[in-house]
């Protein structure tokens, strides 16, 4: 099942699409669900997981009303009369892993002037996972995502993102990695100010349970920029492409590194538009993972 968290006359709900693609409302039929974390915790405390509990509170609610998925989402464009939609996951934390992918060790070597980092790093049997935001940086479907005005090379990275809680996987949506590659490509150390800087991420548009997900190292990923109406650059991955893949990433987070739950993390991105391509301000981005859904940003300079 797919989750989204919206805010409606400013209070939060949480609703879910089920297989059928209707979507209903679990904050009106229980008024203690007022996130997918309250979601997540009933399930650790009652030893199941989310679609369980979600299926609990359907079957007590029969004939309640819903909405069609496709109704639900293109009211929640900018414009349209819908509802706000927020990040899926209240996420402390973000993190993320780089060079997971070949295509990604490629382009970072060609960029950098210190090319063995990441060929060393693709190798090794320590992945390299970075800190990429806090809640309060984090943006939601149709936010804006930001270039620095201090960075003439920015792209955004198409990443597969897994939602933990109490240290394990327990849902995956879509994450926007925006990166500065003139300052990545500038030092190796200067891969915070690349990477951690005012609406420089954004998860959604829906956390997708682990039990829906299927297996989630058989991902298509696609980007699509558009700009000026028209297609800018268009860009397709897949996850099993992916050297280690998202069991083995957070295995190495959780070593001796306690995170909160709900924390997000990224996992690397398999798309990297040509060295002659930058974003500009108000290019649309749109993620498209299998199963998952779009997530779509506008670019801003901050
Ligand atoms: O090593 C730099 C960052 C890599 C990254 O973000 C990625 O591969 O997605
Ligand atoms: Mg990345």
């Amino acid at each position: 099942m797919r989750y989204y968290q919206y805010l409606q006359n400013s209070t939060k709900h949480v609703c879910v699409e089920d297989d059928s693609g209707q979507v209903t409302d679990l904050t009106v039929l229980n008024s203690e669900i007022g996130s997918t974390l309250d979601l997540l915790k009933a399930a650790s405390i009652t030893g199941s997981d989310i679609d369980s509990v979600t299926r609990g509170i359907l079957a007590a609610n029969e004939g309640v009303t819903t909405i069609n998925s496709k109704e639900f989402l293109s009211g929640a464009e900018p414009g349209k009369d819908g509802v706000t939609l927020l990040p899926p996951i209240d996420a402390p934390e973000v993190w993320a892993f780089g060079v997971t992918y070949m295509d990604s060790m490629r382009e970072r070597q060609a960029e950098s002037g210190s090319p063995d980092v990441y060929a060393k790093v693709y190798d090794a049997e320590r992945p390299e996972a970075f800190f990429k935001s806090t809640l309060e940086r984090l943006q939601a479907p149709f936010d804006e995502v930001g270039i620095r005005a201090d960075s003439d090379w920015n792209v955004p990275e198409p990443e597969l993102a897994f939602v933990t809680y109490g240290g394990k996987i327990v849902g995956y949506t879509c994450g926007n990695d925006m990166s500065s590659r003139t300052i990545e490509g500038e030092n190796p150390l200067y891969l915070p100010q690349a990477k951690v800087y005012d609406k420089s991420a954004a998860l959604g548009p829906a956390l997708v349970s682990k039990e829906s997900i299927g297996d989630p190292q058989k991902l298509a990923v696609t980007l699509v920029i558009e700009r000026d109406g028209k297609e800018a650059f268009k860009g397709e991955a897949n996850t099993a492409d992916m050297k280690r893949d998202c069991e083995y990433l957070v295995d190495w987070l959780v070593r001796h590194n306690t995170i909160p739950d709900g924390t997000s993390v990224m996992t690397g991105t398999g798309t990297i538009p040509p060295p002659e391509f930058t974003l500009a301000a108000d290019d649309i981005v749109h993620i498209t993972i299998d199963k998952i859904g779009t997530l779509t940003n506008v670019v801003t300079v901050v």
